[in-house]
C-alpha cells in the first residue's frame, strides 16, 4: 500500500526515522535507491519514480509524494494517532505547519548558501542567514524542550536534520546543541542509522 524509495545516509533518512518513531515500519515498503551524491558517488536509479531522482519518494496506491516535510505531512495525518503530528484543530497545528514550511523555504537555503559561500544581497533578502535561523529555533526551544514546547513531532526530526548531517553548521549555542543531541539519540533514529549501516554493507 505505501512504499518509500529510501537513498542510505540522505535526507530521507529522516521519514525511516518518523516510521519508526510512529511504529508504523510494517505499513511501509522500503525501497533503497541509488541517489546522485554531491562528492560524485552514485547515479540516478531507474527504479526511483521521483521526477528528480531524489530521496525521498513515498508512493500510496499510486500517488507519488515527494518532498520530505509533504511526505511527513502526509504520514502523520493518515496515522494521526501516532502523535507525531498534531491535526487540523489542534492548538500546536499551525506552528506545525510552519516548521516543516519554514524549514523548506528558509532554514535549508540559508544554510546550504552558507556551506556553499554563496553571499548576494538577493539570497539574504529573501533567506536571511544562520544567525537568524538560530535565533528563531532557540527562542521556541527556550520554551522547549521540542521545537512545538512539550511535544516532540516530525517537526524536530526534519529541523534538527541539516545541523546533524553539516556539523559546521551547528552553532555554538547549548540549547540548539542539546537538542540536536536528544533528537539523534533517539531509539528511532540510531534504528534509522543502524539500517543504513546494513543497507551499506550489502550495497559494497
Ligand atoms: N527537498 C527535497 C530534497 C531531496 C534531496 O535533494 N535528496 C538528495 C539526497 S540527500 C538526493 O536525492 N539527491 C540526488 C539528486 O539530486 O540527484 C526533500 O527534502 O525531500
Amino acid at each position: 500500500m505505501l512504499t518509500l524509495f529510501h537513498a542510505p545516509r540522505s535526507r530521507s533518512g529522516r521519514v525511516i526515522a518518523l516510521m519508526n518513531e510512529m511504529g508504523i515500519a510494517d505499513w511501509i515498503k522500503v525501497i533503497p535507491v541509488d541517489v546522485r551524491r554531491m562528492d560524485g558517488t552514485g547515479h540516478t536509479d531507474p527504479a526511483n519514480p521521483h521526477p528528480e531522482g531524489k530521496a525521498p519518494a513515498l508512493l500510496h496506491d499510486g500517488v507519488l509524494i515527494t518532498e520530505t516535510s509533504a511526505i511527513m505531512l502526509y504520514l502523520t495525518g493518515m496515522f494521526p494517532a501516532t502523535g507525531l503530528g498534531p491535526q487540523v484543530g489542534d492548538a500546536d497545528y499551525g506552528a506545525y505547519l510552519t516548521w516543516l514550511n519554514w524549514y523548506n523555504s528558509m532554514m535549508e537555503p540559508a544554510l546550504i548558501c552558507a556551506v556553499a559561500g554563496t553571499d548576494h544581497p538577493a539570497l539574504t533578502a529573501t533567506f536571511r542567514g544562520p544567525e537568524q535561523v538560530t535565533a528563531r529555533i532557540r527562542a521556541a526551544l527556550e520554551k522547549g524542550p521540542w521545537l512545538l514546547g512539550d511535544r516532540f513531532s516530525a517537526a524536530d526530526i526534519l529541523v534538527h536534520s541539516p545541523y546533524a548531517f553539516f556539523t559546521q553548521a551547528l552553532p555554538d549555542d547549548p540549547l540548539i546543541r542539546d537538542w540536536v543531541a536528544r533528537c539523534q539519540a533517539r531509539p528511532a533514529m540510531l534504528a534509522a542509522k543502524a539500517m543504513d549501516t546494513g543497507l551499506m554493507a550489502q550495497a559494497a
